[in-house]
């Protein structure tokens, strides 16, 4: 070997050694991330119906790319950044319960991950009435059903731009409001706080092509789609 090749050989070696070293302390970083030694990840519950399920209020087409494109892109964005900040939360309710000291990504799509799980199981084709329990609990806050959709519907048409709209129960009370973005009532820097019994997203992604601007029909059409039943089982 001439004299410069062989150093140069020897000088790329060296950095090959170096480079895989620091490939392997990072892979070695990543499973050992979390104080459990276990990092969380999000993921994408299955959708519990159809695309055309919910048609016509919700047409299959929005389902499709709801869930396959928005929703789906929520789980890889949050996934990617737990490795990139190496963070140490074990669960879901970790990442909310600190959502204020999150980056953006990982808030943003941490939420967005959760909320729309929430969201499908909370719809079904043609939802049936709330039970009892559930009716009196509603009447008992809010007078009558009736008139907690009129107020749902308000809370839901009063969110400018992108967001969610909520009745949560919080130690017992029932509760309606809002939050921006993916933001939701588990968040730790959320006005609206509880554990969520119903959601609606209010993203135009997620009626546009239907209803255009028309948030206030998609609203009152989303009636029908409501699973009373899963309501029952979050307040029980
Ligand atoms: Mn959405």
């Amino acid at each position: 070997m001439e004299k410069t090749t062989r150093r140069k050989f020897v000088k790329d070696s060296m950095k090959a050694t170096v480079a895989t070293a620091i490939g392997s302390s990072l892979l070695t970083k990543t499973a050992a991330a979390g104080s459990n030694g276990f990092a969380y990840k999000f993921s994408q519950q299955p959708l519990p119906y159809a695309y055309n399920a919910l048609e016509p209020t919700i047409d299959a087409t929005t389902m499709d790319i709801h869930y396959n494109k928005h929703h789906t892109a929520y789980v890889k964005n949050v996934n990617e950044a737990i490795v990139a900040e190496n963070l140490e939360y074990a669960t879901e309710m970790e990442f909310f319960a600190n959502a204020s000291k999150l980056s953006p990504k990982v808030r943003n799509n941490s939420g967005g991950v959760w909320n729309h799980n929430f969201f499908w199981k909370t719809m079904k084709p043609s939802g049936q009435p709330p039970n009892s329990k559930v009716e009196d609990a509603i009447n008992g806050t809010f007078g009558s059903l009736n008139k907690f959709k009129e107020q749902f519907t308000a809370a839901s048409m009063a969110r400018f731009g992108s967001g969610w709209a909520w009745l949560v129960i919080d130690q017992k009370n029932l509760k309606i409001g809002s939050t921006p973005n993916q933001d939701n009532p588990l968040m730790d820097q959320s006005e609206l706080k509880g554990t969520p019994l119903l959601a609606l997203d209010l993203w135009e992604h997620a009626y546009y092509l239907k209803y255009q601007n028309k948030r206030n029909e998609y609203v009152s059409n989303w009636w029908n789609l409501v699973n009373w039943d899963e309501v029952a089982k979050q307040m029980a």
